[in-house]
């Protein structure tokens, strides 16, 4: 496939299989902050709504990890950055790609089409028309997970009032499984496939602007941007590849950058606002901002066991930011005396 995706799939533009799901999802609360998410309901809903005579969605993914059959343990002092946020930032690199195949479509029908291409951010359940479109099935971790590439893959989807013979979808291979729901450390998955994002380390670390809850901070462990505990069970990313799997096309955009494959946790103690802009340019780090970020690695330092490390946390009990000041102090004295 010329654009770099891995996978496409199409499936009809109709409203997505798991809507009732989502209302009973936001129902209960388990939004959390992330009000935008009920906003455009109605939208997600009906991809119709989105896209006037809507017909199709043309669903892409792309492989941003390659599958480990033991993901290492994090080395100590060294912070866990999820693994889609350790290359650059997969919205622009994708929605690029997924614009210029709406280009195509249009010159292939040979008539102006109504369309609409959407990576993430849009008001679309991108998970439930990627299952629709056999581009995988949604596990009991809520993620997408394909038979083959397993599910370290981003979804795009392009809406379209073009009819596209439909692939049909996904067939669950989950099983009895359980993996992910007994590895989660915070419980987050409260049922098969029901997540509450307040309890969700990525939505701490991500999402979350304000405080981290405490009955959150030990279970973080050294994640500092993100979780992957959830994938890094899943037997499905722990088959063996068939050989190393190459990275290659659009993958290799989203290839770990040295400073966030394993950062220290001394180094991002250590960054000011300005390096953090340098270090973060292009990514989807971005998203915590830099005071998120800061605040995560004080976090991953109180629970690293490392005293050493108290001399990086130590100035920012006395930070201005009372946010911080107040994760500094939790972490120096779980810490402990030097
Ligand atoms: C909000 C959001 C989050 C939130 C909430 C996650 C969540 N599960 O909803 C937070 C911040 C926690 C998050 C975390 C992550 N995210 Co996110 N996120 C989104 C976003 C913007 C919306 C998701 C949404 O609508 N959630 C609503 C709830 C209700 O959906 P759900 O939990 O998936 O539940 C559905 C299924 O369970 C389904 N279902 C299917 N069968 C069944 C059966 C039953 C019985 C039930 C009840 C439900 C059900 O029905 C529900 C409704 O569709 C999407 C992009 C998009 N526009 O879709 C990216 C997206 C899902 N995220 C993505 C990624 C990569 C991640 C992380 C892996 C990043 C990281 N490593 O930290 C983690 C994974 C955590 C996890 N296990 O989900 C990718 C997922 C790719 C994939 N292979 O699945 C997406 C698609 C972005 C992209 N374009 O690539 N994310």
């Amino acid at each position: 496939m010329a654009l770099g995706f891995d996978r496409a799939g199409v499936a009809p533009a109709t409203p997505p299989r798991h809507g009732e799901a989502f209302r009973d999802w936001l129902d209960r609360g388990y939004a959390g902050e992330m009000a935008y998410l009920g906003r455009r309901a109605a939208e997600r809903l009906d991809p119709r709504r989105v896209v006037e005579g809507a017909a199709s969605m043309l669903c892409v993914a792309s492989v941003y990890a390659a599958r480990e059959p033991e993901p290492a343990a994090p080395a100590p002092g060294v912070a866990q950055i999820a693994r889609y946020a350790q290359g650059d930032d997969y919205h622009e690199a994708m929605l690029g790609r997924l614009r210029a195949l709406g280009d195509a479509l249009e010159a292939m029908a040979g008539r102006a089409l109504r369309w609409r291409a959407y990576v993430d951010t849009g008001p679309v359940l991108e998970r439930d028309a990627a299952e629709a479109a056999g581009l995988g099935w949604i596990g009991k971790n809520t993620c997408l997970i394909d038979p083959e590439l397993g599910s370290y893959l981003f979804l795009g989807v392009l809406i379209s009032d073009l009819a596209l013979a439909p692939d049909g979808a996904g067939v669950d291979h989950c099983g009895t499984c359980t993996a992910c729901l007994d590895a989660c450390p915070t419980d987050a998955l409260r049922a098969p496939r029901v997540l509450d994002a307040r309890r969700c380390l990525a939505y701490s670390t991500i999402e979350l602007r304000g405080t981290i809850p405490e009955t959150l901070r030990g279970a973080q462990g050294s994640w500092t941007f993100g979780c992957d505990i959830c994938q890094e069970v899943c037997p499905w990313n722990r088959r063996r590849a068939r050989g190393p799997e190459p990275l290659a096309g659009l993958r290799d955009v989203f290839a770990p950058r040295d400073a966030w494959r394993a950062p220290t946790l001394r180094w991002l103690l250590g960054l000011d606002e300005d390096a953090w802009r340098d270090a973060t340019r292009q990514s989807a780090l971005r998203r915590s901002k830099y005071r998120g970020l800061l605040r995560n690695a004080l976090v991953a330092a109180g629970n690293s066991g490392e005293r050493s490390l108290a001399a990086a946390v130590e100035p920012h009990t006395r930070s201005e930011d009372p946010l911080i000041a107040e994760h500094a102090s939790w972490a120096l004295e779980r810490l402990g005396p030097t």
